[in-house]
């Protein structure tokens, strides 16, 4: 048997690089134990998926509420906490700014305040967002280059950003920010956009007559493979000083190019399947993502080597076997 090395926490552990860390940390000997957040409605789906879900304990905690985190926290001491629980849609934040402000801001600042009380060594890691940077006007951005958010999902994550470096500068805490760019997986919920045009093609494929609607398929993401992104957020745990680190492919594609391939796949013409419905366009939306990993590169080892092409087909196989 494998003797436990680590212990650590993970908030949003039922999404889906929750789930994917949980596992890659169960697979390195870690204890892993997960948080539901008190009043929200959680799915143990993907951790059932991945065969993991009686390997994790759950506890449950009012996120938000720094006494609630402190006494998580004292209870289970971890080494390391991942913090993943947020409103995750940038679609679903333009239609509820308030709960994505109180939530997405509340949660980090309760999380870095409860460590700084307790005064405990846990190294501490935050989802930041590609979404931070907006519609850069320089490409592809690093870590240093301007934040300009333009949806309240994007504001919400400077925030916990910022709070990170302030947290780190002020009170010499081991807190990193991953500034991860789109990265999706067979996990990955209903509303975001690669899993919708995943799960209706393959319905498609199989004899259904439904037509897929989209919104703007001329925006550009830089997307990847999620389960080799969360060991980037482990590796920035492991380095001697805490820093904020890109992550991402470094290539860039469009939402129609990523259609068409997802078809073509399927042995399908696209055009026969899609509607444009301009109902489904964000009032503001970033046009294009493209990030350079060079510093996680440089400095922790963490690389990046399936083309967009490769990462369709997976999504394409893993859609269908589900
Ligand atoms: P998911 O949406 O799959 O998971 C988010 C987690 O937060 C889930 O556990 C979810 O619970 C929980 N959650 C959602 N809404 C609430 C709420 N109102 N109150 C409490 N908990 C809530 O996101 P990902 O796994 O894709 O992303 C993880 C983190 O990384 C998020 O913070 C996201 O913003 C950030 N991020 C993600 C990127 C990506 O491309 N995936 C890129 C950059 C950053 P449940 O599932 O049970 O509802
Ligand atoms: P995103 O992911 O906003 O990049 O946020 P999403 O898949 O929701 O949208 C990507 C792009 O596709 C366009 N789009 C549509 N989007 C959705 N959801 N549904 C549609 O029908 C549709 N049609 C076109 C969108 O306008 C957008 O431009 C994800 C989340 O994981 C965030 O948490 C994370 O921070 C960022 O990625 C990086």
């Amino acid at each position: 048997m494998q003797s436990i090395l680590k212990k650590s926490l993970i908030t949003g552990i039922t999404g889906q690089d929750g789930a994917y860390l949980a596992q890659f940390l169960l697979k390195k000997g870690y204890a892993v134990t997960g948080v539901l957040s008190e009043g929200h409605q959680h799915t143990l789906e993907r951790l059932k998926i991945l065969g993991i879900a009686d390997h994790v304990q759950l506890v449950s905690c009012r996120l938000t509420d720094i006494d609630s985190v402190q006494k998580i926290l004292s209870e289970v001491c971890p080494d390391e906490i991942y913090n993943l629980a947020a409103i995750s849609s940038v679609g679903l934040s333009f239609e509820k700014p308030d709960q994505t402000m109180q939530y997405n801001c509340l949660s980090v600042v309760a999380l870095l305040e409860a460590v700084r009380r307790l005064g405990i060594t846990s190294k501490i890691y935050q989802a930041s967002s590609s979404e931070m940077f907006g519609n850069a006007s320089v490409l592809p951005v690093v870590e240093e280059s301007l934040l300009i958010p333009i949806s309240p999902y994007a504001i919400s994550k400077l925030a916990g950003h910022l709070l990170v470096k302030n947290y780190r500068l002020a009170y010499k805490m081991f807190c990193c920010s991953g500034i991860l760019f789109n990265h999706e997986s067979v996990l990955r919920p209903a509303n975001f956009v690669t899993k919708k045009i995943l799960s209706t093609a393959v319905r498609i494929s199989k004899g259904s007559s439904e037509k897929l609607k989209l919104g703007n398929i001329g925006i550009k993401r830089d997307w990847g493979y999620a389960p080799f992104y969360v060991q980037g957020m482990w590796l920035m745990l492991q380095q001697p000083q805490a820093n904020d680190y890109i992550i991402a492919s470094g290539e860039t594609h469009s939402l129609q190019e990523f259609v068409e391939l997802v078809f073509k796949n399927l042995g399908l013409r696209w055009e026969d399947h899609v509607i444009i419905d301009e109902s489904l366009y964000r009032p503001s939306d970033v046009a294009v993502t493209l990030g350079d990993a060079s510093r996680a590169k440089r400095e922790m080892g963490w690389k990046y080597e399936m083309s967009f092409q490769e990462l369709v087909s997976l999504l394409v196989k893993e859609e269908m076997k589900l």
